[in-house]
C-alpha cells in the first residue's frame, strides 16, 4: 500500500483523530485520488476494525475512537467528495433505523448523494419510523434512504416502509436501502424500491430511482 495511505489507515486503526485528519491532508497534497483515501486508507481500516471486535482484540470504546477518527478524517475529504454545481435531482431524507447507532455509512452515503446534486436531510441515528414518515409528509422527500448496521435493526427497515404505506404516502417516495447487512434480496423482500451496496452505487441507484419516477 502507498506510505501515505498505510499512514492513515494505521491512524484510523489506532483511532488517532489528529493522525486521521493529518493523514488524509498529507494525501491529499500528495495527489492521491479522494476515492483512493476514502476506500483504501479509510473504510480498509473500518473493516479491520470490525474483525479485530469480532477476534474479542478490541472493544466497544476501540470502535469507538476508531469511528471517530474516521469522521474526522471524511470532514476534511467532504469537499473532495461533493461536487458543486450540479442541478438537484431531488431531495433525500436519509438515517439510520431506530435501534441502531451506526451513523458513518449513513454520511458516507449522503455526502455521495449530495456530490450526485441532492438535497440532504440528514435526519441522524435511531431514527423511528415516524420521523421517516414526517420528513415524506411535511419535507416533501422524493426518496427515504434507510440505513442499518445490525442485523437486529435490519427488521426496522420494513416496519418504515410499512409505517410509509399506513400513512398514505408509499406511492409518493421511492425507499432506497443499504447498509452492511442488507442484501439485494432483503430488500425486495422488504418491498424497497432501491438497495446500494455502497455511497457511490447509492447515488447512481438514487438518480435512476427519481429518473423513473412518473
Ligand atoms: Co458496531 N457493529 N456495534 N459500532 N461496528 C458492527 C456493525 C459489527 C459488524 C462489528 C462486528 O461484530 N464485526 C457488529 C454487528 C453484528 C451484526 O449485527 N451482525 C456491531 C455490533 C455488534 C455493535 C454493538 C451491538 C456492540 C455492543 O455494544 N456490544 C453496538 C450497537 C450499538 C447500536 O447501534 N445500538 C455497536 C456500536 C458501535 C460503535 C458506536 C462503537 C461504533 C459506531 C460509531 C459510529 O458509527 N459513529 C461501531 C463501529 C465503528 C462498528 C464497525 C467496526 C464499523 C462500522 C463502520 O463505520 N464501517 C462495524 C464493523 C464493520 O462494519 N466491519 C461494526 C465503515 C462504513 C463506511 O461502512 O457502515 O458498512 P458501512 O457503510 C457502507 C455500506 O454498508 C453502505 O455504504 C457505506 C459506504 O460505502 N451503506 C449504504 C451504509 N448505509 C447505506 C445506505 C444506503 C446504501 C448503502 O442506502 C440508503
Amino acid at each position: 500500500m502507498n506510505e501515505r495511505l498505510q499512514e492513515l489507515y494505521d491512524s484510523v486503526l489506532n483511532g488517532d483523530t489528529p493522525g486521521a485528519r493529518a493523514g488524509v491532508q498529507a494525501a491529499l497534497d500528495h495527489g492521491i485520488e479522494p476515492g483512493n483515501i476514502l476506500n483504501d486508507g479509510m473504510i480498509a481500516a473500518m473493516r479491520e476494525v470490525g474483525r479485530l471486535f469480532e477476534e474479542g482484540e478490541y472493544f466497544v470504546p476501540e470502535m469507538l475512537v476508531a469511528a471517530r477518527a474516521m469522521q474526522q478524517g471524511l470532514a476534511i475529504l467532504r469537499p473532495y467528495l461533493a461536487s458543486a454545481n450540479v442541478q438537484s435531482p431531488g431531495r433525500v431524507a436519509i438515517g439510520t433505523v431506530k435501534g441502531d447507532l451506526h451513523d458513518i455509512g449513513k454520511n458516507l452515503v449522503g455526502m455521495m448523494l449530495e456530490g450526485a446534486g441532492f438535497d440532504i436531510v440528514d435526519l441522524g441515528t435511531d431514527v423511528p419510523p415516524e420521523r421517516f414518515v414526517q420528513a415524506a409528509v411535511e419535507g416533501n422527500a422524493n426518496i427515504i434512504a434507510l440505513s442499518a448496521l445490525l442485523t437486529t435493526t435490519m427488521p426496522n427497515m420494513k416496519v418504515t416502509i410499512e409505517a410509509l404505506k399506513l400513512a398514505g404516502v408509499r406511492d409518493r417516495v421511492k425507499v432506497l436501502v443499504g447498509g452492511a447487512p442488507v442484501t439485494e434480496e432483503y430488500a425486495r423482500h422488504i418491498g424497497a424500491d432501491g438497495f446500494a451496496p455502497d455511497a457511490g452505487g447509492a447515488a447512481l441507484v438514487a438518480r435512476s430511482l427519481v429518473a423513473a419516477r412518473v
